[in-house]
């Protein structure tokens, strides 16, 4: 539905006169710029999308930026001029989106923030932000370490990180430090991003490794993909993973589970890919005038290795 259509039944509903259904049932066209392909996480996400997008009968542009920022503000630029519905988007980093955002705004056009914030201060740039609460999921990672960790003294902990200057990154360092410095004993020795890729998350634990060898307790890792990758350059050192070096990450992804079943990992937490039918409601009930909650929090659990044969036939993702 194009911007002048909305603005004419937006009045009309405001005067509470009944919309024509021919007038109002045009496709509600949906504009995403996805952040790209870079991990199990971001694949079952833009699944999640494009089959959401066919059961709600919703059309879907659908654009995949390649982890790059200027990819997606080109993509949001192109649904603007295509005169979209709605545009959702998955912000790769939390900064420099502002002219874009007020462009859309200009356009008429509501956003809707999926998966990722974005540190705009006028929040009237978009309709609403739905996913995780990523300082929780730091936290948890945190308080399982110092509830299950067995060691005594000094633990040195490694960390991977995510996409620099990604919400999901900033949050989940700011969560977990919040909860470990609760004992000295454990310390942060090394940190570094590994992007939220396997590929990555492996070259760096090789890093850490030839640093700082059998030293390390912990890897810390903000995604799973990351953390399997790591997995791999920890037994290229001849160490055992999940034994020798206590392993804690985030997503609950098939590859986690089958890690964790092989002894290999230690515990993951739970952060749902599955936004996509959360997505197209939100945008079929902005078509319908609604107004929707500012925040919309995905609920989440976590899973330590003890559990992952029972839980690995319910994951949906
Ligand atoms: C989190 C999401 C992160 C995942 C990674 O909601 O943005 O990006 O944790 C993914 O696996 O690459």
């Amino acid at each position: 539905m194009n911007a002048q259509r909305r603005t004419v039944i937006a009045a009309m509903l405001a005067a509470g006169l009944p919309i024509p259904a021919a007038f109002a049932d045009d496709k509600l066209v949906l504009g995403f710029a996805q952040v790209g392909a870079e991990s199990e996480w971001r694949t079952a996400n833009t699944e999640s999308i494009k089959s959401a997008a066919k059961d709600a009968g919703i059309e879907l542009k659908f654009s995949d930026a390649q982890q790059k920022q200027e990819n997606q503000i080109k993509a949001i630029r192109a649904f603007i001029a295509q005169k979209v519905d709605v545009i959702g988007f998955s912000p790769v980093v939390e900064s420099g989106w502002g002219t874009v955002l007020r462009e859309a705004k200009a356009a008429k056009i509501p956003v809707i923030l999926s998966d990722r914030a974005v540190d705009e201060k006028d929040d009237t740039l978009w309709v609403t932000f739905m996913g995780s609460d990523f300082v929780e999921e730091g936290r948890k990672a945190g308080r399982w370490l110092l509830e299950n960790y067995k060691g005594q003294g000094d633990v040195a902990i490694v960390e991977l990180q995510g996409t620099v200057g990604s919400a999901p990154a900033i949050d989940r360092k700011k969560g977990f430090e919040e909860i470990i410095k609760a004992q000295p004993r454990y310390k942060i020795i090394r940190s570094q991003t590994g992007d939220f890729t396997r590929a990555k998350g492996k070259e760096v634990m090789e890093a850490f490794l030839k640093a700082e060898g059998k030293k390390i307790n912990v890897l810390y890792a903000h995604n799973d993909d990351m953390a399997i990758g790591a997995i791999q350059a920890i037994e290229e050192a001849g160490m055992k993973p999940g034994k020798d070096i206590t392993i804690i990450s985030i997503d609950g992804v098939k590859g986690a589970f089958e890690a964790m079943i092989a002894g290999k990992l230690n515990v993951s937490v739970e952060c749902s890919p599955l936004l996509g039918p959360q997505l197209m409601q939100a945008a079929k009930d902005l078509k319908a005038g609604k107004t929707l909650p500012k925040r919309i929090v995905t609920k989440e659990s976590i899973f330590p290795m003890e559990v992952a044969a029972k839980e690995l036939p319910n994951r949906k993702y």
